[in-house]
């Protein structure tokens, strides 16, 4: 549908950019903080750095926080490091992790940003992984303590808070993301893991209503509506199998309490159904949450699969690229869509499609807390990054959201990814996101200094302008 005029962001539209605890932070064991499974990690690609110094943010948190509020972000979207309240992930708290964060957050509201707090983003407690971490029941507990902990300290400063990142894509490639265990069904572990951390999720949810007045509460997995590689009904069933099982598996958890029925099928057929103790449907239909946020780079498409033994068209493993299944679906690539330099589909009206047709199954408001373009930027002599490439990418989807919220859809705010520049998931510090650029190589940390590139001022005036500068 196109319309004449497009309706406006409302004024308290939350503005903002992301980032997360250990891609951003570094200072991996200081102040007490205990080791979590990404410093643990070993598998780093060739060539790329760990986690250890990042952008060294919890050092020089000040400067960027002040960065930030130049940059006139309205939220910011950050993860509380597990390891940094509780280092061993259930054991004693660690008074200084819990004061960084209450500094943190003094700071962001002295500018009046508002924080926007996940609980978890892939680094859990090392300790809790040497004993079985998600695979675990006790787990769920020590995430419910954690949780606990985190809404008694910061009630007063935090309104929205945000359970797990991505909870489907540590699913769906455990074994990039590190989650998946080392049985020898991992499959089977990992939905098992899945089920373990939907009880997590519920229980936090129902304990922020419980401890936070006015405490808002939602999922933060990432969403993307799932495309048929043609109008064969074939494909069409296969878009809808994989949109259950990348998809609605997981919002339907988190907004009715109880499974999807086509992603229970699918694991009962593929043996990998998780086991579900006495009591825990209770405990899955208790939680309850306010909004739904959702991390968005790219759509998927699939068609029909072909029959035994034949190709899935895998698509290599990270969080974008859909790895087909026998039986299932096939991951094929779509031809009307651009790619970025990592092979991620560049899809803005996908991006519409996504907030509509998940605002059509919830009716609960949005917030998009992760969107943004990976790229090789450079720094040019006189400390300018030219990163039109960036802004591109981030205006047409601005542009398809404000389409989206003319189509009906109630969106609380936006947060790409990511604030600064932070250590990529899988490329090392090369593949950048930030409207900060942060100067240091993968192993020469140099001064670590901050630079504004031309996407910073580019998002200070469309924030100013909310939302309409380049489209009125
Ligand atoms: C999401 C993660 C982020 C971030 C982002 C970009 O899946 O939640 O932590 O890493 O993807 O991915 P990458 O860093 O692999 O480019």
């Amino acid at each position: 549908m196109d319309y004449k005029q497009l309706a406006p962001f409302s004024p308290d539209f939350l503005w903002g950019a992301s980032t997360s605890a250990y891609q951003v932070e570094g200072a991996w064991d200081a102040d007490g903080k205990g080791r979590s499974v990404q410093d643990a990690r070993i598998n780093f690609p060739e060539g790329t750095t760990d986690y250890k110094v990042a952008a060294d943010h919890y050092h020089r948190f000040e400067e960027d926080v002040e960065l930030f509020a130049e940059l006139g972000l309205r939220a910011y979207r950050f993860s509380v490091a597990w390891t940094r309240i509780i280092p061993d992930g259930d054991g004693e708290v660690n008074p200084e992790g819990v004061a960084f964060y209450h500094r943190l957050l003094d700071a962001l509201l002295a500018r009046g940003i508002e924080p926007v707090l996940t609980m978890y983003h892939f680094d859990l407690p090392q300790a809790l992984q040497e004993k079985g971490g998600w695979s675990n029941r006790a787990t769920v507990d020590a995430f419910a303590r954690f949780a606990k902990v985190l809404f008694t300290e910061y009630a007063g400063k935090v309104r929205y808070w945000l359970t797990i990142n991505e909870q489907n894509m540590m699913i769906l490639h455990g074994a990039a993301i590190g989650t998946a265990g080392d049985s020898g069904d991992p499959q089977r572990e990992l939905y098992q893991q899945n089920h373990h951390m939907m009880l997590a999720q519920a229980e936090a949810m129902q304990l922020c209503h419980e401890l936070v007045p006015n405490g808002k509460i939602g999922p933060a997995p990432n969403i993307s509506v799932v495309y048929p590689a043609s109008a064969k009904p074939e494909d069409v069933l296969a878009a809808a199998d994989y949109n259950a099982i990348r998809n609605w598996l997981y919002l339907d958890m988190a907004c009715r309490g109880s499974y999807n029925p086509t992603a229970w099928a699918w694991m009962t057929e593929k043996g990998i159904a998780p086991e579900i103790a006495d009591g825990d449907l209770e405990i899955l239909a208790s939680g309850r949450p306010d909004f739904l946020a959702l991390n968005y780079y790219s759509t998927a498409t699939v068609a029909a699969p072909l029959g035994t033994g034949s190709d899935v068209g895998a698509m290599g493993g990270d969080q974008q690229l859909a790895v087909g299944e026998e039986g299932v679906y096939r991951s094929v690539r779509n031809e009307h869509l651009p790619v970025n330099e990592f092979g991620w589909e560049i899809d803005p009206v996908g991006f519409r499609s996504t907030l509509r047709e998940v605002y059509d199954r919830y009716r609960l408001p949005l917030m998009v807390t992760e969107n943004g373009l990976g790229a090789f930027d450079t720094l040019e002599a006189d400390g300018t990054v030219h990163d039109r490439y960036r802004i591109d990418y981030l205006d047409a989807h601005i542009e398809q959201m404000r389409i989206a919220v003319t189509d009906g859809v109630e969106m609380l705010g936006y947060c790409p990814w990511s604030a600064i520049d932070l250590i990529s998931t899988h490329q090392g510090v090369r593949k950048r996101y930030g409207f900060i650029y942060v100067d240091r190589d993968e192993f020469d940390l140099k001064e670590l200094k901050r630079y504004r590139k031309d996407s910073f001022f580019w998002y200070q005036q469309l924030i100013k302008a909310n939302g309409s500068a380049t489209r009125d």
